[in-house]
């Protein structure tokens, strides 16, 4: 048989859209991890957790990856996202635009989507003008955000443009280029137990190979397993690489333990940390402020954890308190180990927010996996001049007292307008103190001391250092 070409393609959008119709009315097979599994999904007639299924088209192997809309499971689209080449945005032509179709477009920009297919579904329940009004409000959202978009109307009920679809599918997908080699690394989604053979996991390789008989670690629980068998929708199989979607029969793990967003991986190439430096972009869409201290949720490649957020000054390891900029740099303390890498896509959100209301801050990549965070705080205090006597400058608000005012002694200083000095000593008992400047300065002129105290940081808690 011919190798097929894995191609991964997330459908998403508002609840109730017709994303899971959408993908049993196109698909062949489907997943173990399949639709609506999840018991809820049938008490509730929504989608809870990620469904995967399967089709061919030309020499694409298409995996389907049917994400939730409700907005709870916003989590779950944001990991499905890390596993797609491509996505369909499912609109209903009912109801239209709804508000996690724009939470959804900004998720699949931040995790660097750029090939998109809208479509609007659900056509058999309204007539052409109504669809043609969609089709336009949708262009208008997307505007020029994606680099590759087209769009396709379709009725899973009556099967109408389900080919269209396909035929777009097949002029816009491309072969994927994978990262085959480095070492193997795959994303968790689902883990079972299967009668006879004990453990399963299921996900995409993101990169490099494996074949059965090779040793592999769970993350971050660091269980290490053998690979005792692989499979493709249910064909066996001796390898796999990047970008196909596997099970693997990894009978040494406890299935229990495994969780959504574990990795497997070449044993001993992920670190597992509490915290790390990440550069991110600012959602031009989020209204909330970026402050020092603020809990979020951090997702990291494919899981999702509760971080505080410190924003630093770039290029440094200073604290700020708040940052207004676009282009953000930031350490993030989590509240459990995650395992991350170097590079890894980050995307934070605000789930403290009503879903209403915009909640993803921004998104970016880690650039430093620190073994210790450690940073700096600056303590600023800002004095004037009081009287000048020749080259002595007596300098009024630095200290309150007279001990405070000798323990700046020899500190340097600077004015408002730059000119740099010395703390000399203090004057008097009540915090004065005497400076002496390179340059002149001016009577009531504002002097500003500033110093900077060491801080070991950790999820909740910070401690002084030296
Ligand atoms: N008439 C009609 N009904 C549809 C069509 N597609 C889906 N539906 C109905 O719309 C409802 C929601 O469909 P789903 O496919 O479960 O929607 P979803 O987007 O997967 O929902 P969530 O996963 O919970 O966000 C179901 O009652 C479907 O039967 C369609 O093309 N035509
Ligand atoms: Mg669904």
């Amino acid at each position: 048989m011919k190798k097929m070409v894995p191609i991964h393609i997330g459908l998403v959008g508002h609840i109730d859209h017709g994303k899971t119709e959408l993908a049993r009315a196109i698909s062949e097979k489907v997943s173990t991890a399949g639709l609506d599994k999840h018991p809820q999904s049938k008490q509730r007639g929504i989608t809870i957790d990620l469904g995967f299924t399967m089709f061919t088209l030309g020499d694409f192997l298409v995996t389907l990856v049917d994400a939730p809309g409700h907005a709870d499971l916003i989590r779950s689209v944001v990991a499905g996202a890390n596993i797609i080449d491509a996505a369909i945005l499912v609109v209903a032509a009912d109801e239209g635009a709804g508000i996690q179709t724009g939470e959804h477009i900004v998720v699949l920009k931040s995790m660097g989507i750029q090939n998109l297919i809208v479509a609007i579904t659900k056509t058999d329940t309204v007539d052409d003008t109504r669809i043609d009004a969609v089709e336009r409000q949708m262009k208008d959202i997307i505007g020029a955000l994606f680099s590759n978009v087209g769009y396709v109307r379709v009725s899973a009920k009556t099967g109408e443009g389900l080919d269209h679809l396909r035929e777009l599918l097949l002029r816009k997908l491309e072969a994927q280029k994978r990262q085959i080699d480095g070492p193997f690394l795959m994303p968790i989604d689902h883990a079972f137990s299967v009668k006879g053979h004990g453990t399963v996991v299921t996900g995409t390789v993101l990169r490099g190979q494996l074949s059965t008989g090779k040793t592999v670690q769970l993350s971050p629980q660091g269980d290490i397993s053998r690979v005792r068998s692989i499979q493709t929708f249910g064909e066996e199989r001796s390898e796999t690489s990047a970008g196909d979607r596997v099970g693997l029969n990894t009978p040494d793990i406890d299935h229990r333990i495994v969780r959504r967003g574990n990795y497997l991986s070449e044993p001993d190439t992920l670190t597992n940390s509490k915290h790390i430096i990440v550069r991110l972009q600012r959602n031009e869409l989020y209204r909330g402020r970026v402050t020092k201290g603020l809990i979020l949720s951090a997702t990291v490649g494919m899981p999702s954890a509760t971080a505080e957020l410190v924003p630093l000054h770039d290029g440094t390891s200073v604290m700020l308190e708040e940052t207004t900029d676009s282009s953000i740099m930031a350490a993030l303390l989590f509240q459990e180990e995650v395992p991350v890498e170097l590079g890894m896509r980050v995307l934070l959100m605000r789930t403290d927010f009503p879903p209403t209301q915009m909640r993803i801050l921004g998104s970016g990549e880690v650039i430093k996996i620190p073994k210790k965070l450690i940073l700096k705080r600056s303590i600023r205090r800002i004095g004037r001049v009081s009287r000048i006597r020749s080259e002595d400058v007596l300098i009024e608000g630095l200290a309150s007292k007279k001990e405070v005012a000798e323990s700046i002694s020899g500190s340097h200083v600077k004015t408002l307008r730059g000119v740099k000095g010395t703390l000399k000593q203090p004057f008097g008992t009540r915090g004065v103190m005497v400076a002496r400047f390179e340059a002149p300065v001016a009577d009531s002129e504002e002097v500003i001391y500033e110093r900077f105290v060491e801080e070991e940081l950790a999820f909740g808690h910070r401690r002084k250092i030296g």
